[in-house]
């Protein structure tokens, strides 16, 4: 099934609030900032001020050199925390998927909710609660990733509502500034336009080892979202964006062996804890610090979503041996933790369904150890460990037995 993910964005919040409050200042230029003749910059300005270039971030004394006639507030943060508050109630009448990405702006995964009809109905549903219970504007962009709803919402200011079908995103994303695309700052834009890059159409055709070998990830992530292609999900509310776990050792070691134990440990941890919260997860991190406190983290991205204790430690096991690879130096910590979690429901895809019968076992060993205790079930990596679990649950806090030398 096709995302339908929208993006939600008050238009000009602050000033929009106190607007809500006292009608009178509606259609004339306001500012919220602060007084004119003092230090600070502008937070938010009413459209009526943007038209005489009022910009939001600019010196509040600029700002009344453009505009003296303009009205300026001081402005009221927890009013703009409790219209946030209201904001987001509504928005959660819609969807539970909703990921908060300010205090005025939001995504909500609406696939298969069609109880308010198609999703271009639930938005002008949202629109029209939003301006009758909270007496301010949103504007909402619609499209099967964040990231071109993000541009559609931005685009359609103010009052705007732009849904894009799915087949037509890279047509509507390649005319826009390069500039409006999310993660292209001052200076990247800056890099580009020097090299005749001007409009998202033109970094999409570009080779992506070219971006790559520029802009390194950072170039990877702007040429797939100059494709329109944005897998993130939509993070359901409260929920980490990272589970970890890590160990320091008592006596910092050499002995690989262990670390290996440790570590797969460590990642049926993590395995639990992703499968207890019934998601998987994308992207394996292992973290590494030296005897010298040298502090190294590396990462792999999976192609397909994992929870299985067995296929993280299978990818940590791979980060170590680069970790240490070229080093002689005993480790004091060692760390596993995934990200890029997905949730669970409508949101899974095929692809992440990993073997059944990995999945059948990590299972039965989930309610083994629910029952009678983490370390009531072993693998056979873990057998270095058993001495140290033997003498306390949960303290795995360890002594290094042998030196040996990395044989990396
Ligand atoms: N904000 C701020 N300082 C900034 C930018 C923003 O304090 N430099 C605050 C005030 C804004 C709120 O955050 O009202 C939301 O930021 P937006 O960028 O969404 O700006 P607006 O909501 O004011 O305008 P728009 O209609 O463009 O969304
Ligand atoms: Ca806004």
């Amino acid at each position: 099934m096709t995302r339908r993910i929208f993006h939600i964005d008050l238009d000009a919040f602050f000033v929009s609030v106190e607007q809500a409050l006292a009608p009178e200042l509606k259609g004339k230029p306001v500012i919220v900032g602060g007084r004119p003749d003092r230090r600070g910059v502008v937070a938010s300005a009413s459209y009526e001020a943007r038209a005489l270039g009022i910009r939001a971030g600019m010196p509040l004394t600029q700002a009344y050199r453009l505009c003296p006639q303009a009205i300026f507030l001081q402005g009221s943060f927890p009013r703009y925390r409790d219209a946030s508050a209201r904001f987001m109630s509504i928005l959660s009448d819609f969807s539970p998927y909703l990921e908060p990405a300010g205090l005025d702006e939001a995504y909500l995964d609406v696939t298969g909710c069609d109880f308010y009809g198609s999703p271009r109905q639930q938005a002008l549903k949202i629109k029209e609660r939003i301006r009758e219970e909270l007496n301010l504007v949103a504007s909402v962009g619609i499209a099967s990733c964040k990231v071109v709803a993000k541009i559609a919402s931005d685009l359609g200011k103010p009052d705007g509502l732009i849904e894009v079908a799915k087949e037509q995103e890279k047509e509507f994303l390649a005319p826009l500034p390069i500039g409006s695309l999310p993660g292209v700052g001052r200076k990247t834009e800056q890099m580009l336009k020097a090299v005749g890059i001007t409009t998202i159409g033109q970094l999409a055709v570009l080779p992506l080892e070219l971006v790559k070998s520029r802009l390194g990830a950072l170039g990877v992530v702007i040429h797939r979202y100059a494709n329109g292609i944005d897998d993130r999900e939509v993070a359901l509310p409260g929920e980490a964006k990272s589970i970890s776990r890590e160990t320091t050792f008592a006596h910092d070691t050499l002995d690989y062996s262990l670390l290996q134990a440790i570590l797969s440990y460590l990642c049926e941890r993590v395995g639990a804890e992703l499968r207890d919260q019934n998601r998987r997860a994308r992207c394996i991190i292992l973290k590494v610090r030296f005897a010298d406190f040298e502090t190294i983290t590396r990462r792999l991205r999976l192609e397909h979503a994992v929870d299985a204790g067995e296929l993280i430690f299978a990818g940590a096991v791979k980060l170590l041996v680069r970790a240490l690879a070229g080093k002689r130096k005993a480790v004091r910590l060692i760390g596993v933790g995934v990200s890029n979690l997905t949730g669970s429901g409508v949101q899974l895809h095929l692809f992440d369904l990993i073997p059944q019968r990995l999945a059948y076992l990590d299972k039965a060993i989930d309610r083994i150890r629910k029952k009678y205790g983490f370390t009531s079930i072993q693998t056979g990596r873990m057998f270095a460990l058993k001495d140290v679990f033997s003498r306390s649950d949960n303290d795995y806090i360890l002594d290094s037995p042998s030196l040996s030398r990395w044989g990396l």
